[in-house]
């Protein structure tokens, strides 16, 4: 099997441990930490999610699947993220109340630090009182709210209600993101701005804040 697709059967597998010395070794091989990303583990989770959908496979096999995907992306996290570069600005990243996905807001996050960020990841399940005080404390510029279930997208719309009323609305950009979302939706609930995927979230990021 070539190196790829047992990456992909690692993740679709949930094997943690494979997962992680695989993409060492793809690593070793020359791949791009992007390409290993994108062209295995992302198409690994991605089966996951087609095959739950299907009920042919349970949460146990949904978790261990999502454990072998944050292995191996903490394998790439240092290439991913280069701390040499010059900050442009300070963002805030959180999974909304309710949500315990943080795949996605992880890649972001580490990308955003990529591009030169200041990143300051409050975690999974973040009641958005705390994203508001969070926010005010750390004189944030953008705040970035990922939602992976249909259930807790109203948990965006919240926020940024919260951010209004605490009178922080116009001082702080704030951008949208998760499967569920769309720029529909970011439209609707009156966020600065939306993105499908962590590079895209990056250039949305430095032009809503620019
Ligand atoms: Co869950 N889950 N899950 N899950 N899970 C989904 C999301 C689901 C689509 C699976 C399915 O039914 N096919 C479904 C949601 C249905 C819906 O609401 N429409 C689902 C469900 C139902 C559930 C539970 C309710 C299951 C249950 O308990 N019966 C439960 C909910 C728990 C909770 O949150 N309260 C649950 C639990 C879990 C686990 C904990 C077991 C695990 C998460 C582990 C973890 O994150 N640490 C898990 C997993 C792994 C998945 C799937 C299989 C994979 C998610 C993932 O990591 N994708 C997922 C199916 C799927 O997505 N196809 C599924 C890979 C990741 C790289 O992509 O997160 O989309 P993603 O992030 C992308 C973009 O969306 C974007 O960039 C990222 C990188 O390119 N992005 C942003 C994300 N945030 C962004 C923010 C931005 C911009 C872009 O700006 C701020």
């Amino acid at each position: 099997m070539a190196l790829f697709d047992e990456l992909r059967a690692s993740i679709v597998n949930g094997n943690p441990e494979a997962a992680a010395t695989l993409t060492r070794k793809a690593l070793q091989e020359g791949q791009k930490a992007e390409n290993i990303l994108h062209e295995a583990l992302i198409l690994g989770i991605h089966e996951v999610g087609e095959r739950f959908g299907r009920n042919e496979i349970y949460l146990p096999e949904l978790l261990v699947s999502g454990m072998a995907m944050k292995e191996a992306v903490a394998v790439l996290k240092p290439l991913l993220a280069d701390p040499g570069i010059k900050t442009s600005g300070k963002a805030l990243i959180a999974t909304v109340r309710g949500d315990l996905h943080d795949i996605g807001k992880n890649l972001v996050g580490m990308m955003l630090e990529g591009a030169g960020f200041e990143v300051i990841d409050l975690g999974i399940d973040i009641p958005s009182e705390r994203i508001v005080k969070a926010a005010r404390e750390n004189h944030a510029q953008l705040i970035c709210l990922s939602s992976l279930l249909t259930t807790t997208m109203p948990a965006m719309k919240e926020t940024i209600q919260e951010m209004k009323k605490a009178g922080l609305r116009q001082k702080v950009k704030i951008m949208v993101g998760g499967a569920p979302v769309t720029q529909r939706y970011a439209d609707e609930i009156e966020a600065d701005g939306y993105a499908p995927d962590a590079p895209s979230a990056v250039k949305k990021a430095k032009e809503i804040l620019s």
